[in-house]
């Protein structure tokens, strides 16, 4: 079944920065794959009305999980930089919500519910449903979900519109199980599906 948008629903757009797509400090492999899927996703967003959130790393220089520092990544996503910034061809309208996150030294910041406010934010927009897609898989995302889940939201993860980071082998699979297994509903297909009022308007294209 395809899923199916409505106002009190809200788009997740997790990390979707340059540093993390091919090319950036810290690349997911395959990371650019997911662009169409989220554009398609944000298009029946904006169709349905629902909400378009998108999180962003937002780290100071001496940011306590860089290897300078001892932690384990190299320097990405650095405040006010390029790889901070959004993807080109990613299709975010002037609306959507950014939350910037891991804005402090030891604030590691992969969860969007870290050290943010956007659990009263969801909240006020009586968001009762997430969609969740971006990078990383292992991450990210999967804390974001875990914590979302913790809030008491509803949380499919739009699996065509993630990719992990393997820094072991098989982060990836593990994410998604433990995401599952805490009560994230698995969403297979690349396009979100609208119902706007009474009647239901198909998205066909990608
Ligand atoms: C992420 C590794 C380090 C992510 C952020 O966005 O998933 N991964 N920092």
């Amino acid at each position: 079944m395809k899923a199916q948008l409505g106002y009190q629903d809200a788009l997740l757009v997790v990390d979707a920065q340059n540093d993390f797509f091919p090319g950036g400090a810290l690349a997911v492999d395959e990371g650019d794959e997911i662009i169409p899927v989220l554009n398609a996703w944000i298009e029946a967003a904006e169709e349905a009305g629902s909400k378009i959130y998108a999180t962003r790393d937002w780290h100071p220089e001496n940011h306590s999980t860089f290897k300078p520092q001892g932690g384990p990544w190299p320097v990405h996503c650095v405040q006010g930089s390029r790889g901070a910034e959004f993807h080109p061809r990613l299709n975010l309208p002037s609306r959507t919500k950014v939350v910037s996150k891991g804005d402090e030294p030891d604030s590691e910041g992969y969860s969007a519910f870290q050290a943010t406010d956007l659990s009263s934010r969801l909240q006020n927009d009586d968001v009762v449903r997430l969609w969740v897609g971006g990078l990383a898989q292992d991450y990210c995302v999967k804390h974001t979900v875990l914590d979302a889940l913790k809030t008491g939201l509803e949380v499919h993860l739009i699996k065509p519109a993630t990719r992990p980071v393997n820094l072991n082998p098989g982060d990836g699979d593990e994410a998604l199980q433990q995401m599952l297994a805490a009560g994230a509903i698995l969403e297979e297909s690349p396009e979100g599906q609208v119902v706007a009022k009474h009647s239901v308007v198909r998205m066909a294209h990608l």
